[in-house]
């Protein structure tokens, strides 16, 4: 969709860029307007919706294989022991909507239960790994028609014509709900509820709140890879955005803050610096932080009553024997 674009950044963009057209990118714009007002706030702040790039997507695949990050293979294992229950659960519609897919490997162990989807829609602002994903899919389910979009999941308003039937199931997983506050998350499911329609069944992977001794690590590994994936974020900015960022200079960093329940990251500056985006300097003292994700815990019944507050039914919930990480099955009735 064609955004607004402020003059001043369209004209900051020609003249930093080498590459043609700039003015025709709202991809870069979006990016170039969100680094420049979450850079000017105090505290400073980007969505990290922008931590998916080519490099960011590949980096949380590798997080996703650490022994200190329980969700992947938690959520996995629910959904191979419980595949068929969930699915029964789910019914037989045959649409099958999925948003921030990412690689869709547990959507191929779904739709191995779910026998009777024939259109799949995977929704991710991450266009590259989102291609890649569909083309791994296809090779494995025979016959599924798969539509991708390349969209910002919370401003998603419209399907692919294949996939506008009037009941419909939905797939989020990975907690990816939880990198929203509690009301982008209540705005998420409204409009997930307008999407996908009356007589839907939604099923959102949930990690649930648990000692910050198993959280911790899992969001500051020993080796480093997710302190890389969030420096990704600072990368970006340089290749895309003609940044000057000294990368030596940042630190990444991982809190758990206990009222609101959530992991928090961010990017350290370890000097007294000032760096250079888009042409605009911006001044960071010693300790100064860049808030780059939030990442919220929920108890089950927390989770539920979040769904009920946008119009959803729980339905069931499953869990695993450490009570690690849930799968909730809402519907919308
Ligand atoms: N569901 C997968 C991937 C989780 S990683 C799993 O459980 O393994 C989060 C995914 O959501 C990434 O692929 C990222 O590109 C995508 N994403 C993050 N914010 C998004 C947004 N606002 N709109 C669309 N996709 C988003
Ligand atoms: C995608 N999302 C649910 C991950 C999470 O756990 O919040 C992203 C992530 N950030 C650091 N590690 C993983």
């Amino acid at each position: 969709m064609e955004r607004d674009i402020p003059h001043t950044l369209v004209e900051d963009l020609e003249r930093s860029s080498n590459v043609a057209s700039p003015r025709l990118d709202p991809a870069r714009a979006d990016f170039a307007e969100a680094v420049l007002a979450g850079l000017a706030r105090k505290p400073r702040s980007l969505p990290c919706r922008f931590l998916y790039d080519a490099s960011g997507s590949a980096l949380f695949e590798e997080i996703t294989q650490l022994p200190e990050y329980y969700p992947t293979r938690t959520e996995t294992g629910l959904l191979e022991t419980y595949g068929e229950e969930i699915a029964e659960r789910m019914g037989d519609a045959r649409v099958l909507v999925e948003f921030g897919s990412g690689s869709s490997r547990k959507t191929s162990l779904l739709l191995s239960a779910l026998h009777r989807v024939s259109v799949y829609v995977p929704i991710d602002v991450a266009g590259e790994s989102l291609a890649e994903a569909a083309e791994w899919l296809s090779e494995r389910h025979d016959g599924l028609a798969i539509r991708p979009l390349v969209a910002d999941f919370t401003k998603t308003r419209t399907l692919p014509i294949v996939a506008r039937r009037p009941r419909k199931l939905g797939f989020f997983s990975g907690s990816t709900i939880g990198n929203l506050t509690h009301d982008e998350a209540r705005a998420f499911l409204l409009n997930a509820a307008h999407l996908l329609g009356r007589g839907a069944s939604f099923l959102v992977g949930v990690d649930l709140k648990k000692d910050p001794a198993i959280l911790i690590p899992a969001y500051n590994d020993e080796r480093g890879v997710t302190a890389a994936f969030n420096l990704n974020l600072l990368e970006r900015i340089n290749r895309e955005l003609d940044g000057d960022i000294d990368l030596d200079r940042f630190a990444h960093d991982a809190v758990y803050d206990p009222t609101q329940g959530r992991i928090e990251m961010h990017l350290v500056s370890l000097a007294s610096q000032t760096v250079r985006v888009l042409g605009r300097a911006f001044r960071f003292a010693k300790g100064e932080r860049i808030h780059t994700e939030n990442s919220h815990k929920y108890s089950v019944e927390e989770f539920q009553a979040l769904a009920r507050s946008a119009g959803w039914t729980p339905d069931h919930a499953w869990t695993d024997q450490d009570r690690l990480f849930s799968l909730h099955l809402l519907r919308l009735e």
